[in-house]
């Protein structure tokens, strides 16, 4: 029968003959070339191969047939040159497994090819620096209407543009990787791609105006990287946010021409870090748009209007702003120049003078309203009041007076929702309590976040409004969302992020499979599924109602005094002898959730505050009843739902006992759940075409032609093998692999075995092989491969282990070291 192969079984050195090259896996290097000098019963010894000095003298390694600690896998001696072209796509590679894959990507990336298929899956190393040429109009111009895929991102958007003209089919292309391995500039690739095809595609000759729309699309990325982008310590442009961008195609009735062209596009964005207004880590920055806000302060910009050009004209730097702390900038970005960037995407998105200046006030009050500081009155000590001044400027207000000012409101209306808050049982009298100086903190930062998430949404739907939207056209969405995530603490919003690519890598294995198998369809080969790895059992750990992980995080937020303590006692009770479930001993507040790309431990603080995250709707309140109608408007939504949504305060069990509010209960997840099971629904209605882009080392470092003296691996493998482990591209490979994983086109695999056969069957192979380089007619070579199959003594190897398709013979381990014995003796 047909199953995915174990790691236990692919590591060992068993049906390994002496002489037979091999990879070793090695904690450092990850696969260190070697060969096999010596073939027992029980173990063989291998002999490593320097790449540096072949004499070297390395020691020699015995491997137990049962693998042990050192993996070995099959090294193909006879591709000489894994970066030449015949191998842009993996699946030539006759034996592909890990070690192979690796290799692979490694030697095309040294001679600067950054991009490799396996198949459909584009993969593509950041290069980190600019390359001549890759992207050029000429380069953009030979994709177009190609038919065989090649290894770049401009294939794989023709293709996408391709099947929306042809089979009128929307698409999808889903990006992924780590952070600051190119997701975001492939995206723009893609959609650089579409906006110039669509266009030249209308006007052949000449000038190739782009239309309104083309423009627009474009511009909206540097507008909304200026706002849900920041500097950090692995990327200098790293997206706080997911989007998925749909980008509609159709005849535009204005414009000339008789090919689809650009029409329209939807930009939806997930989990926007907002955190990140009020605090970052040491090395890193805030939204770009404060430091670009703040640059335009000291330069003169007389079309901003009055009241923004008087509060920028007070600022004297960002050390003004105790959220933008000590902020360095790296010198990779230009915050003057971009911010000339956002203010020309601004116009070219429509937005008037005013809305520009609204957009700007509103950046200045998130900024003021963070330097409100609490002190304790002399009488209470459970309360707070606003600290009158922190003299950060001459010029400057207090902050309550200029963050007030800002915002519409009176200084006494912000520090009273500040400093008090108010409860009320239903059909009872408003009770109005002090907060203490803790809370009146919390408050201001829930504030300060909230208020700039809704700058965000407003910036994206304006984006959307004036862009428009054509609620039938066929499109071709972008998928541009963070990559599976684990640091040293681990958290709700990992927690998020993770589930996103479990859903995501669901999808991703059933298209592979999919995908496989037509493979063998079109083969003719026969292929069992049972063993198709399958992470549903993960997914539904976390989200199947009313047990799962997600689901049980929300049952907590409204039950009386629960704690993300008490959510973790439930879920230990309930998962402690889930597959995918663990806990740390000696761990307290812990546990561990086996994702598919390896297990991740969560710690439980703060899950149940992250969840809620709701406004006091004092604030709520308070701010929809701004004197700015900017303001007003950002609010009034959720004041009008207010009563019936949410707990009126945060946590507060007098109002999340009453009946009418449970039943409209939303939380932070399960919106999120609801936007992705929208999305996931989406997109499985669309033709995936999947990038996998990869960081070749953590430190950024630039691809250089020459071998410059630097002791710093540039392609760091280890860095690089794990990254395709928890993209699941290995498992792709696998699954891809299950039935038969050595694979040769007919033509080659007589090229490489026919020695095995007599010298008179030899002679009527190549007789068969020339025949078929004249006429491409695989039928001559087929009777041939039979013929050496059922001669002896490969017959009973190759029983049951061998399977003739069409264009390619298909292969088990056993009957392809079975023929490799044969072919070496
Ligand atoms: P990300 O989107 O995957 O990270 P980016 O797309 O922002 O990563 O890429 C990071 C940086 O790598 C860019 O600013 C470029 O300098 C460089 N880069 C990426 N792709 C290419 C390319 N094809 N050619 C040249 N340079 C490139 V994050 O949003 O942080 O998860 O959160
Ligand atoms: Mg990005």
């Amino acid at each position: 029968s047909t199953r995915v192969p174990s790691k236990a079984e692919e590591s060992g050195g068993r049906g390994l003959e002496t002489g037979a090259a091999v990879w070793v896996s090695n904690p450092s290097q990850v696969w260190t070339a070697g060969e096999v000098t010596q073939s027992t019963s029980s173990h063989v010894v291998v002999k490593l191969v320097s790449a540096d000095s072949p004499e070297d003298d390395l020691e020699d390694l015995e491997v137990p047939h049962t693998g042990g600690k050192v993996r070995l896998l099959r090294r193909d001696t006879t591709i000489v040159d894994a970066a030449a072209l015949q191998y842009d796509d993996l699946t030539n590679v006759p034996e592909l497994h890990e070690a192979a894959l690796l290799q692979a990507i490694a030697d095309r990336f040294q001679r600067g090819r950054i991009y490799t298929l396996t198949g459909p899956v584009l993969l593509a190393v950041n290069p980190f620096r600019h390359m001549p040429g890759l992207y050029s109009p000429e380069m953009l111009r030979s994709f177009v209407s190609a038919e065989k895929l090649q290894p770049h991102i401009f294939s794989i958007a023709n293709r996408a543009y391709q099947g929306i003209l042809d089979h009128d089919e929307s698409q999808t292309v889903l990006v992924s990787g780590e952070s600051g391995a190119g997701k975001t500039e492939t995206t723009k690739f893609v959609m650089h791609f579409l906006a110039l095809t669509g266009a030249e595609a209308v006007v052949s000759e000449g000038e190739k105006p782009l239309s309104r729309v083309e423009r627009q699309v474009l511009r909206s990325n540097p507008l909304l990287e200026a706002f849900g982008n920041a500097q950090t310590l692995r990327n200098h442009n790293s997206s706080r946010f997911g989007k998925y961008i749909e980008l509609q195609f159709g005849f535009d009735d204005g414009l000339a021409g008789s090919k689809k062209r650009l029409i329209g596009t939807r930009i939806r964005t997930y989990l926007l870090e907002t955190v990140r207004v009020i605090d970052h880590q040491p090395g890193e920055r805030s939204f770009h748009i404060f430091y670009q806000a703040l640059q335009a302060a000291s330069a003169h910009l007389p079309e901003l209007d009055g009241v923004v050009r008087e509060h920028l004209g007070k600022i004297e730097g960002i050390s003004c702003f105790k959220n933008l702390g000590d902020s360095k900038c790296s010198e990779l970005l230009d915050d003057t120049g971009d911010f000339q960037a956002t203010l020309a995407a601004m116009q070219t998105m429509g937005f008037h003078a005013h809305e520009v200046a609204d957009v700007l006030r509103a950046v200045l009050a998130v900024l003021h309203v963070g330097n409100i500081e609490f002190t304790v009155p002399a009488k209470n000590s459970e309360a707070s009041e606003v600290l009158p001044s922190t003299g950060a400027s001459d010029d400057l207000k207090a902050p309550l007076d200029e963050a007030s000012e800002l915002l519409g409101l009176s200084g006494a209306q912000l520090a009273e929702v500040l400093c008090y808050r108010t409860m009320q049982a239903p059909g009872e009298q408003v009770i109005r309590m002090g907060n203490t100086t803790k809370q009146a903190a919390e408050c201001r930062d829930a504030l300060g976040r909230y208020l700039y998430h809704a700058l965000f949404k407003h910036i994206v739907e304006k984006t959307n409004a004036s862009i428009g939207f054509k609620p039938e056209a066929t499109f071709c969405g972008v998928l541009d969302i963070f990559g599976f995530e684990f640091f040293k603490v681990n958290s709700f919003e990992q927690l998020c992020i993770n589930f996103t690519n479990e859903l995501l890598q669901q999808y991703f294995n059933n298209f592979i499979f999919e995908n496989e198998t037509i493979l063998y369809q079109e083969e003719g080969v026969p292929w069992q599924d049972e063993d198709f790895p399958d992470n549903a059992g993960i997914v539904k750990l976390l989200q199947s109602s009313p047990s799962g992980i997600f689901p049980m995080l929300d049952e907590e937020c409204f039950v009386i005094g629960g704690t993300s303590g008490s959510w973790h006692r439930k879920l230990i009770q309930t998962h402690q002898n889930h597959p995918s479930f663990g806990v740390v001993k000696l761990q307290n507040s812990t546990f561990i959730v086996k994702h598919f790309a390896g297990p991740v431990t969560y710690t439980v603080d703060g899950f149940l505050e992250k969840n809620r995250d709701r406004l006091s709707q004092d604030l709520v309140r308070c701010l929809a009843g701004s004197d700015w109608p900017f303001v007003r408007n950002c609010f009034k939504d959720s004041a009008e739902n207010s009563v019936s949504r949410s707990p009126s305060i945060r946590g507060s069990p007098l109002s999340s006992n009453s009946p009418k509010v449970r039943a409209h209960r939303s939380t932070v997840s399960s919106e999120f759940r609801q936007q992705l099971q929208d999305l996931m629904g989406q997109i499985r209605t669309t033709t995936p075409h999947f990038v996998r882009c990869i960081k070749p080392n953590a430190e950024n470092r630039a691809f250089v032609d020459a071998a410059v003296p630097d002791p710093r691996p540039l392609f760091d493998r280890s860095s690089v093998a794990e990254q395709l482990s928890y993209q699941g591209v290995l498992e792709a490979i696998r699954v891809a692999r299950a039935g038969y994983p050595v694979r040769y086109y007919h033509f080659d695999f007589l090229a490489a075995f026919r020695c095995i056969a007599c010298k008179d069957v030899q002679l009527e192979m190549e007789a068969a092989m020339r025949k078929f380089q004249e006429s491409c007619a695989d039928s001559f070579l087929v009777e041939s491969i039979r013929r050496l199959l059922e001669s002896e003594p490969l017959r009973s190897a190759c029983e049951n282990a061998v399977a003739v398709g069409r264009t390619r013979v298909f292969l088990k381990q056993s009957a392809a070291g079975r023929l490799r014995v044969a072919q070496a003796l």
